[in-house]
């Protein structure tokens, strides 16, 4: 196993003050949903996929559980697998189990998230960590491919946090980095009811909230700011026109935030908010369109019966 680190600390940290200085100074305010990815974040987040109002994990899950042979099947029964953003490896799990051993990167930003990738995944792989970005985790990644065809994960619907435009841009990058009949499984989250979204993003247990506010104490962990807690408060909604859930942090009064580590401070109006994710929602009939525009074509589309989820199987053209 290797183990490609950042160098130090430190640019983390830069990019982290750069981010965060940037998107509050933006009108509306807004932050970036990888930061919500930490050591309180990240175990929030698996709460989340745990709670009955919030079906997106576990749909996902049965489609890989039950499609992983087909879609080995599919490879042609060996590949070299690449995960962009490793997760918690329970679903992956299905898949390396599929293909029998077979070689697997894990790409995360997260060291921790790449270590429990390492102790849930290594009975079912020969697993390789790549700790960075997705660009370069797939470029190192697939230099090491060999003769072998490479198939690249995308689950969990990870794809609905990016812009429209920036999905598109994103899965052309991907396509850039590979060869013409590798293939892409990508999962998306598909529309439903405004109220079935509301209730999976405001979860009445406040797991989500928890989830969203984590974001304020990281940056008075991290980057010596003072957020109250207790004067944000945390709002999903559900933009119809624009298929999309978007969270956001709700300043309740007037008050002027201190960012430490930028030496510079940040005025909320009372009931202005932070906007910290935007969750878009697809419709089925609209991915194999969106495959051939990135330079793929639909092999294969599964959904699920109970929460609607597609899992995309797309090849390389
Ligand atoms: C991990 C990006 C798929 O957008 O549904 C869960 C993150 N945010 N609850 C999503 C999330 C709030 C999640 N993804």
């Amino acid at each position: 196993m290797h183990v490609q680190a950042r160098p130090t600390s430190l640019p983390a940290v830069d990019e982290f003050v750069q981010d965060v200085v940037a998107g509050l100074s933006r009108t509306p305010k807004t932050l970036p949903p990888r930061y919500f990815y930490d050591d309180v974040g990240s175990p929030l987040f698996e709460a989340i996929t745990a709670l009955p109002e919030y079906g997106l994990t576990r749909a996902d899950e049965r489609l890989l559980r039950q499609h992983a042979h087909e879609i080995c099947r599919l490879a042609g029964g060996r590949a070299h697998i690449v995960e962009l953003g490793s997760g918690s490896g329970r679903k992956t799990r299905w898949i390396l189990e599929a293909f029998g051993k077979p070689a697997y990167h894990a790409i995360d930003v997260s060291a921790a998230a790449l270590d429990q990738c390492r102790r849930e995944l290594s009975p079912y792989s020969r697993i390789l960590l790549h700790q960075g970005t997705y660009t370069d985790g797939l470029r190192t990644a697939t230099a090491l491919r060999g003769r072998d065809p490479v198939l690249v994960l995308f689950i969990g619907s990870t794809i609905g946090n990016f812009q429209p435009h920036d999905a598109l841009a994103f899965l052309r990058h991907v396509r850039s980095a590979l060869h013409p009949g590798d293939l892409f499984l990508i999962g998306f989250d598909l529309v439903k009811s405004g109220r079935t979204l509301v209730d999976a993003y405001d979860d009445p247990t406040g797991v989500t909230a928890a989830f969203n506010l984590n974001l304020l104490a990281r940056m008075n962990r991290e980057l010596g700011a003072d957020f109250h807690l207790r004067s944000f408060a945390h709002e999903a909604r559900y933009n119809e026109d624009a298929r999309r859930v978007e969270m956001h942090l709700r300043s309740l009064r007037d008050q002027t935030v201190f960012l430490g580590a930028a030496q510079r401070q940040f005025h909320f109006a009372p009931g202005e908010t932070i906007w910290t994710e935007s969750s878009h929602k697809f419709v089925a009939s609209e991915l194999s369109a969106i495959a051939i525009d990135c330079g793929f074509r639909e092999v294969a589309q599964w959904l699920d019966a109970e929460w609607p989820f597609a899992e995309s199987l797309w090849s390389a053209v």
